[in-house]
């Protein structure tokens, strides 16, 4: 076997190589400072929207950020077990969602608390995960949003799986001789640049190209997976991966409002007309930290930080609504008054909150009754009677929230 001549790249080395530069355009249709830029692709999908709908999408991106000031602040006065901040992705995750129809199934990740408003879940219905009060979060079937995925990608495979099914239950309608009148029904997959490095997420690009399944994959590549950098989850920007196994990858300024809402209308489409997947990479950035149990300065600069903070994706709606479009202060205030009362009533909701009995655990093992965990469960309320005082056993959810 030949050797290669030269030194051995080492992890240092690999690591801060930095990501090479791609030829694929990064589609921009509002510029730092709030004007439109035309591209050709993607100007088309936007002509249709009104000063009402972007009013109603800066609406979204307040509301999200300011619930999420109040899950931090709830984290931080005992209230929530853990905040996971979205500070800084509003537009990719407003952007990517509003275009969707509710017959579309979306999968999250864990950090996408303005897609879940979007689609409906209540603040407070959210905030109750983060306290510990439930096992899962929301009805799935109800927002057609599945629950939140902590194991990286893992939601990948389970989206693609979905897709497939969706196709086949439309070629199964088509031979019995009863098409469906409805158009493909789509599904986007949310995750972050560092998912995109699990083997699942690889898995699923390969089956998704492989059956066409209708997937979008929306990658919010917010620069980092917790303290490691996105050059050294991979040598090239993340959409253009997608040509390597087969479709179509958009690589979108995350911060932009209306490119992400053009970008997914035009995969939408696509994925709708039967073309198989397509993969959105925009391009953001977590302002805040990875969640409430981190601590971003150990591992990157205040200058990165406030040159980001330059390209904050409201400021850059805001300026839009003010100068293209003559939206009145008055508007401003309002919504951040609404978004106040907002944060009021979800607070006060929060603290109202009975915390779930520790014994009705044993009732989210499985759909069907179970001989072990019914075993499990009368030994545990054996024990329990042991006790005079029965919170002296685990205590209640509740309590250990503040601990
Ligand atoms: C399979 C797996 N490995 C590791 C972790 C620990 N972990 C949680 S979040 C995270 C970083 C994820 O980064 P990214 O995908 O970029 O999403 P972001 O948090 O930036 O939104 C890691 C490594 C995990 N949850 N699951
Ligand atoms: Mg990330």
């Amino acid at each position: 076997m030949k050797t290669v001549e030269g030194p051995e790249p080492t992890m240092e080395s690999r690591s801060h190589a930095g990501v090479v530069e791609s030829t694929l355009p990064k589609h921009q249709l509002l510029d730092e400072r709030g004007a439109v830029t035309e591209d050709d692709l993607l100007s088309p999908y936007t002509q249709d929207i009104t000063v009402d709908d972007l009013q109603h999408l800066y609406r979204s991106m307040t509301k999200a950020r300011r619930v999420d000031e109040e899950g931090t602040s709830l984290q931080r006065q005992g209230q929530l077990v853990l905040w996971v901040p979205l500070k800084g992705q509003e537009a990719a995750q407003i952007g990517s969602t509003w275009p969707t129809r509710p017959t579309d199934r979306l999968y999250p990740s864990y950090r996408e608390h303005a897609v879940a408003f979007e689609r409906g879940v209540e603040p407070s219905e959210l905030m109750r995960y983060f306290r510990g009060h439930t096992a899962g979060g929301w009805d799935p079937e109800k927002h057609n949003l599945n629950l939140y995925t902590v194991v990286l990608g893992s939601q990948a495979p389970h989206a693609v799986g979905y897709a497939m099914g969706t196709a086949l239950d439309r070629k199964a309608a088509e031979d019995a001789g009863t098409p469906l009148e409805t158009e493909l029904e789509a599904v986007v997959a949310y995750f972050g640049d560092g998912a995109s490095t699990e083997g699942e997420v690889h898995e699923s690009m390969v089956f998704a190209a492989s059956y066409d399944a209708p997937v979008l994959f929306f990658i919010q590549n917010n620069q980092w997976a917790i303290s490691v950098p996105f050059a050294t989850q991979s040598r090239v920007p993340l959409a253009t991966r997608a040509a390597g196994y087969g479709f179509e990858g958009l690589r979108v300024d995350g911060n932009d409002i209306l490119a992400v809402v053009a970008a997914t209308r035009y995969a939408l489409a696509k994925i709708r007309r039967g073309e198989g997947p397509v993969l959105i990479e925009a391009e953001t950035y977590r302002m805040g930290a990875h969640t409430t149990a981190d601590d971003p300065t150990k591992y990157r600069k205040r200058e990165e930080e406030d040159q980001w903070g330059l390209l904050d994706p409201i400021e850059r709606l805001k300026e839009h609504l003010r100068t293209a479009h003559g939206v009145a202060d008055s508007f401003f205030e309002t919504v951040a008054q609404e978004n106040d009362d907002l944060a009021r009533r979800m607070r006060a909701d929060l603290l109202a909150m009975t915390p779930p009995e520790f014994v009705d655990r044993f009732e989210h093992v499985y759909a069907e009754p179970h001989a072990l965990v019914a075993a499990e469960r009368a030994e545990y309320l054996e024990y329990q009677a042991g006790f005079e005082d029965a919170s002296d056993v685990h205590g209640t959810a509740a309590e250990g929230v503040g601990a």
